[in-house]
């Protein structure tokens, strides 16, 4: 896959607001925040959408999202609640072909989603 945004953010290439981090996967506010609270965790490792996904992947999609209860646990809204999002390809709305997950909290979330 080619180089994205996230693949120069991981490398510290250009800077962002990173608030969690682990040997796999790294977490940092999203530019365009779509609530009071926006991550992304992305893994080191890219993978350009969740639609190349194998079952080699099983623990590296575990991790994203385990990474994500944490923050969310230890930053205190995980009781409150929150909603992780995957966009995939052009219907699903993703525009950076880096798989990530997006966490969005601090405020109640609508559904469906648009
Ligand atoms: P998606 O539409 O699911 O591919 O989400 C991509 C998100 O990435 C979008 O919410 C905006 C965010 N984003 C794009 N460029 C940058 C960047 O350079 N820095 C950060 N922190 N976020 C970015």
């Amino acid at each position: 896959m080619g180089d994205t945004i996230f693949g120069k953010i991981i490398r510290r290439e250009i800077p962002a607001d990173i608030v969690y981090e682990d040997e796999h996967v790294l977490g940092f506010r999203d530019v365009n925040p779509q609530a009071p609270v926006h991550v992304l965790f992305v893994p080191k490792r890219a993978m350009a959408t969740l639609d190349e996904a194998t079952p080699a992947d099983a623990e590296l999609l575990g991790r994203l999202l385990l990474a994500a209860a944490d923050y969310a646990r230890k930053e205190g809204f995980a009781a409150q609640g929150y909603r992780t999002v995957i966009n995939c390809n052009e219907h699903g709305g993703q525009t950076v072909y880096h798989l990530h997950v997006h966490l969005l909290a601090g405020r109640r979330m609508h559904w469906p989603p648009g």
